[in-house]
This record gives structure tokens, C-alpha cells and sequence, in this order.
């Protein structure tokens, strides 16, 4: 029995390297190199190669190197009784929480204006806004949108979010469900977008949602590009009713040179690596998962098929 790292998208060395410093006594290869298909038990992947899953008749369970699983739902040639599990993380999840204040802080402190004014030799005090009196709305408070909510609550500001099922999260005033959405988004200073891609939640960020912002708002997405509609946050930009939009994600990645969003003066890009996974940090999760598919015993962290994420 083996694990598979099989993925076109990312360089298998550091992976095979911290499995095997972990557990030299546990078989792992990397495709193209697979060996013997029918010894795959465990498979590690976030863009799996096409045509992989039909030649493993022993796969017992896929790992997506990340915490979104939607390219590997959307899979079919992945069995549906075969469990798909993703990463939960604290390496990771504090790298999100990074990338959300680091944008919040930036916005809200007005660098652009402080590293322009020093450029030009200029001192001019400006008057700073008030964090109490600011707030940032959450899309999304699961494991990365909770923790980002815990840490911008901590600053100071005041925190809301929005999530499918009602819940009860410390600190954080929490809307749910579409009917609820207007108003969660009436009182979003910032909207942070910490959603999974969902056939739901496909497109939310559109013109409707932008216009239920608060003239001047912000928008930071580290979910996935697919929950914006790019035409209207360019329109929401352009008119400066949108005073920033903060994109770690894109429909398509790399985002394609001729896209506006490179060149537009509120946009800020990132290359999708808010918080990627480290392979030290997230190995050991995946040979705990392997081990006890081996045992028979419950796995960790199994998407939840039918809801999607
Ligand atoms: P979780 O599954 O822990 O949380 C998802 C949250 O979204 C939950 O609060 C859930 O609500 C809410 N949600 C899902 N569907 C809906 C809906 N239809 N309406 C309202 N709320 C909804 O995910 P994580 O926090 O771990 O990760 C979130 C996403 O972040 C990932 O799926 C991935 O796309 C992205 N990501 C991006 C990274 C990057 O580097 N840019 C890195 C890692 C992840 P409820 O609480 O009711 O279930
Ligand atoms: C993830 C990601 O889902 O990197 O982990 O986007």
C-alpha cells in the first residue's frame, strides 16, 4: 500500500521529503513515477492529473493539499464513496489571519498616502479613523474566517459575519442565510471573503451585493475568484463607490495579463498565496489520515459531500 503525491501544479520534492523524514517506513511516490497503481491506497492532490482516478481500483481516500476541495468535487472520476479530505491547519489559518489584517491595516492607516507623502518630502497630518468605530463583516466564519474574526476583534474593530446555518461566534455579531445578507452587508466598512467555492456562492460578489456596501467600503477575497463577478467590481471601482478591492484569488490563475485588474489604481493583487500549505506543516495531518485508513479507523477532516466544503 502507498500514497500517491499526484498533482501537475506543484513540485512533488518538499512533499515526498517531509513525508519521508516523517515516516521513512511509509511508501509515498510521486506521479508521473507511480509504481504499481493498484498499491495506491491514499492519493495527495489539489489539480489532479486527468485520468488518474480510473486506473487506482484501491484508492481509499483523496487529500486536497489545501483547505478548498471544490476542484476535486467537481471531479467525476473520483468515486463518490471514496472520501475527500482538506487541510485544517494552524500554519495555514494564521497565514490567512496575516494576510486579512496586513490589508485591513493598510486601508485602514492609509500607507499608500503616508508612502506617497514621504516620497514627495511632504509632512502633512492627516487626521486617522477610529478602529472602534469601524467595522469589518466576514463572509464566511469558518476555520479561517473565525480566527481572522478573533484577531481584527482584537484591534478593536467591530466584527460581523455571515455564514449558511446560524451560529454562535464570541464577539462577532453573526447574520445568516441570503434574507440576511442586505443587512449584514448595510454595516461592512470591510468585507473580507472567506467563503468555499459552492455552487451557492458562485458569483455572490456582484452588483447587488457591492451596491448594499457602505459608500467607500473595502473588499479583500482570499475565498476563490469565482465569487466575483469581475465586471461589477471593476464598475463599483471605477466609480469610487468601492474605495479598494484586495484579491488573493482569480477565475483564472495566473490572472491573465490583459486582465484590468493589474492596472486598476484600487486594486491590489496577490498571487494566490494568502496562506498556502506548508509540507511540514501539513504532512503530518496526511500520514495521521493515511495511517488510519489503514487501521479502518475515521478519518480527519472529510469534506462534507452533499453541503459541499
Ligand atoms: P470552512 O469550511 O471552515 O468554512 C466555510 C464558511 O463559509 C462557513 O462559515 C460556512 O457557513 C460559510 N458558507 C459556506 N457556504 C455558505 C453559504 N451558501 N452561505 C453563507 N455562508 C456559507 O472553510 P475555511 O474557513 O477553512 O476556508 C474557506 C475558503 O477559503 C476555502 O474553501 C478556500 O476556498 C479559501 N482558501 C483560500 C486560501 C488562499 O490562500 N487564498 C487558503 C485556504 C483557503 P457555516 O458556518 O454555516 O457552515
Ligand atoms: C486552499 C488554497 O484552499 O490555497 O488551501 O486556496
Amino acid at each position: 500500500m502507498t500514497i500517491l503525491f499526484a498533482c501537475t501544479v506543484r513540485d512533488a520534492r518538499p512533499w515526498l521529503l517531509a513525508f519521508q523524514t516523517l515516516d521513512p517506513e511509509i511508501p509515498v511516490r510521486a506521479w508521473p513515477d507511480g509504481g504499481e497503481l493498484d498499491a495506491v491506497r491514499f492519493v495527495v492532490t489539489w489539480q489532479p492529473p486527468v485520468g488518474l482516478f480510473p486506473r487506482l481500483p484501491n484508492l481509499g481516500a483523496v487529500s486536497s493539499l489545501g483547505a478548498g476541495v471544490e476542484v476535486l468535487l467537481a471531479n467525476p472520476d473520483i468515486p463518490t464513496d471514496v472520501p475527500l479530505l482538506r487541510i485544517i491547519d494552524a500554519n495555514l489559518t494564521g497565514k490567512m489571519t496575516e494576510y486579512v489584517v496586513l490589508h485591513i491595516l493598510r486601508q485602514h492607516r492609509d500607507l499608500a498616502r503616508i508612502e506617497t507623502q514621504q516620497r514627495a518630502g511632504t509632512w502633512l497630518r492627516f487626521p486617522t479613523r477610529d478602529t472602534a468605530r469601524t467595522t469589518v463583516g466576514f463572509l464566511g466564519l469558518g476555520t479561517l474566517g473565525r480566527h481572522a474574526a478573533a484577531q481584527v476583534q482584537a484591534l478593536g474593530f467591530q466584527v460581523r459575519g455571515w455564514t449558511r446555518a446560524p451560529r454562535h461566534v464570541d464577539g462577532v455579531e453573526v447574520f445568516h442565510g441570503r434574507d440576511m445578507l442586505p443587512a449584514f452587508l448595510a454595516g461592512c466598512d470591510y468585507l473580507v471573503c472567506l467563503l468555499p467555492q459552492t455552487p451557492e456562492t458562485a458569483g455572490i460578489v456582484d452588483a447587488a451585493l457591492l451596491a448594499s456596501l457602505p459608500p467607500g467600503a473595502h473588499f479583500i477575497n482570499g475565498g476563490r475568484g469565482s465569487h466575483v463577478v469581475d465586471a461589477d467590481l471593476l464598475a463599483a471601482l471605477d466609480s469610487g463607490r468601492l474605495a479598494s478591492a484586495t484579491l488573493d484569488v482569480f477565475t483564472t490563475e495566473p490572472l491573465p495579463p490583459s486582465h484590468r485588474f493589474w492596472t486598476h489604481p484600487r486594486v491590489t493583487i496577490t498571487p494566490h498565496n494568502a496562506a498556502d500549505s506548508s509540507p511540514e506543516s501539513v504532512a503530518p495531518q496526511m500520514l495521521e489520515n493515511y495511517r488510519r485508513l489503514v487501521a479502518g479507523q475515521p478519518l480527519l477532516n472529510r469534506v462534507d459531500r452533499a453541503r459541499g466544503y
